[in-house]
């Protein structure tokens, strides 16, 4: 798919600055895809569609989830850890995109996972860095992407359980398996 058709498609789903925020995404991803050897293409793709169901109505997304193979847990989760793995079912339905890489990337670009590829982990931390960003901590996971990706994704994963935790809001299991793994890059 050409990128030009990927944004035209995704553009009527996204509010204004939702939409600003996935081209953001996209060309901070695409330049970290160069750093580390990543098919631009694909992660290019990926980001362009990370937030396509953002703001489906939940029960839409309640019944993809339960029609499809997507862990039934998700749904006993915060609805905002919907998006990913629903967009990530809707591509491939809609759009014959069946790549695994550009679907894990989508799929996983909330929580991570375990054993992440490369492709997800630049998704999942350009969506955390993009310029747009602005929380507590993001510059200084800017600077360390640009030489540790595998850190700067631990940062994140850090940073986000901390603030969930002081928020007292429940933390899927996917996030607390993204942080212990990455934890054998730190120190
Ligand atoms: O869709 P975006 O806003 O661009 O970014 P995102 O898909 O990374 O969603 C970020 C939100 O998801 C943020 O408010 C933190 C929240 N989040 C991430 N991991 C978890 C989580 N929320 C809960 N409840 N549990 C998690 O494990
Ligand atoms: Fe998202
Ligand atoms: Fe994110
Ligand atoms: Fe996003």
């Amino acid at each position: 798919m050409q990128m030009e058709q990927a944004v035209e498609y995704v553009k009527p789903h996204l509010t204004k600055v939702r939409f600003e925020h996935t081209l953001r995404v996209a060309e901070t991803a695409v330049d970290l895809a160069e750093r580390y050897g990543v098919s631009k293409e694909k992660v290019e793709l990926a980001a362009i569609f990370h937030d396509y169901a953002k703001y489906r109505p939940l029960e839409e997304m309640e019944d993809y989830i339960k029609k499809s193979e997507l862990p039934d847990n998700l749904l006993t989760y915060h609805h905002e850890l919907w998006h990913g793995p629903v967009a990530a079912l809707l591509i491939e339905k809609e759009f014959n995109i069946h790549d695994a890489d550009i679907k894990g990337a989508i799929r996983y670009h909330t929580t991570g996972r375990a054993n992440m590829k490369d492709i997800e982990k630049v998704v999942f931390i350009a969506d955390y860095i993009e310029p747009g960003r602005n929380f507590p901590g993001v510059e200084e996971v800017r600077e360390v992407v640009l030489s540790d990706l595998n850190l700067a994704c631990w940062m994140a994963l850090r940073n986000t359980i901390e603030f969930l935790v002081k928020k007292k809001a429940t933390i899927y299991p996917d996030t607390f398996h993204a942080y212990n793994d990455l934890t054998r890059y730190v120190n």
